[in-house]
């Protein structure tokens, strides 16, 4: 069992390496595929499908496929996938008051033998795209299951609200049930790879030589427990930018929260780009080229002083007598939110943002990180 884990600037590289020699490159190969005398079962034939809780590892009252039809074949180029019968299914709790697992696996018809499960994001809440990309699954790549895996993946065990007033991925309030919660902190994905196997295994009547794992952020973290609890299931995983400390990181974000809510704290749109604007002035040409990009950030994060910054080398950044004056500048209780920002997650110790954030890092100084946190891509 190997693990892999990937920086941003790395990706590309290993992801060309698995484009080119398969993702046998990760795994140890202690399995073999059985193979059983009955017939594989035709892709509609599926739909009704039961799976007895006795044939998932962690406790569920079973699983039933919902839906299972042909998909034909759609796409061009790296999205080219081609026919595949798309499965769509429930794991049901053992708590009724729980939610559900909502899972889909893509089959399809030129199986490679393999198989992967795919990791969510955020507080999950949705099914991942099966027929899409993975995580930093570089454009020019076939996406896996035009590839010929079958891919699969959960919502982890609830549906994040879509009323529009928050972002399902972003959505906790599953949270105050104990088995949504366990679910969605890693027994979904014990239950979704068992359910999906006997999937796997009725379509094609065969188990698959090699399952993988692959999830960026929440779903880096899940492909580290999967791996790390469930090594018998999986042969190997690509953990990108894995938010393995999410309990720091949500303390974080939630202190964030506090300094942004504070009287006068949050900032608009024009004041977020003249902060913008004071960083680059500042620091663009630390690292000797000046190209908008922000790469010394050491040198940046020690120099940077946005009370004595100015926007384009003589307008000050702060406002004049550290009052709101207007959207071009910041007053004193915005620049202090800001360095809590700065000083109070991360110089406490608190890793786990920094590291989620660290394919940013890369190129942004936390000056310019901060825009990016309140909504502008610090690479403009
Ligand atoms: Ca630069």
């Amino acid at each position: 069992m190997n693990i892999i884990r990937i920086q941003a600037s790395t990706m590309s590289i290993i992801a060309a390496a698995i484009a080119g020699i398969g993702m046998a490159a990760c795994g140890g190969g202690d399995s073999a595929p059985q193979t059983f005398t009955q017939a594989p079962v035709a892709c509609a034939e599926l739909t009704g499908m039961t799976i007895p809780a006795a044939s998932i590892g962690l406790p569920t009252t079973g699983a039933v496929v919902t839906n299972a039809q042909v998909v034909p074949p759609s796409g061009t180029g790296a999205v080219t996938v081609g026919e595949y019968c798309k499965v769509e299914g429930e794991i049901n709790p053992v708590d009724q008051a729980a939610p559900k697992i909502k899972f889909q696996v893509g089959l399809p018809a030129n199986w490679n033998k393999k198989a992967l499960m795919y990791g969510g994001g955020g507080n999950n809440g949705t099914i991942p795209n099966i027929a899409g990309s993975y995580a930093t699954n570089i454009s020019t790549q076939p996406v896996p299951l035009g590839r010929g895996y079958a891919v699969f993946g959960s919502d982890s065990g609830h549906q994040g609200k879509n009323d529009g007033t928050i972002d399902p991925v972003r959505d906790a309030s599953f949270a105050v049930n104990d088995e949504a919660l366990r679910n969605f902190t890693g027994e979904a994905l014990k239950k979704t790879r068992d359910v999906a196997g006997a999937i796997i295994k009725a379509r094609y009547a065969t188990t698959p030589e090699k399952v993988y794992f692959v999830g960026g952020s929440t779903g880096g973290r899940e492909a580290l427990l999967s791996i790390s609890n469930w090594p018998q299931d999986f042969e190997g995983a690509i953990a990108v930018y894995p938010a393995w400390d999410s309990v720091a990181l949500n303390l974080a974000v939630g202190r964030l929260g506090q300094e942004f809510a504070k009287p006068g704290a949050y900032v608009s749109e024009q004041k977020r780009d003249a902060l913008y604007k004071a960083a680059i002035n500042a620091c663009d040409g630390l690292d000797g080229i000046a190209d908008g990009v922000i790469s010394n950030n050491a040198a940046c994060n020690a120099t940077f002083d946005p009370v004595t910054a100015t926007i384009d080398g003589t307008t000050p950044l702060r406002c004049a007598g550290g009052a709101d004056t207007g959207d071009n500048c910041l007053s004193d209780v915005q620049i202090s939110a800001r360095l809590v920002t700065r000083d109070g997650m991360f110089g406490a110790g608190t890793m786990a943002l920094r590291a989620l954030l660290l394919p940013l890092n890369q190129h942004c100084s936390w000056w310019a990180l901060e825009t990016w946190l309140l909504g502008i891509l610090c690479l403009q």
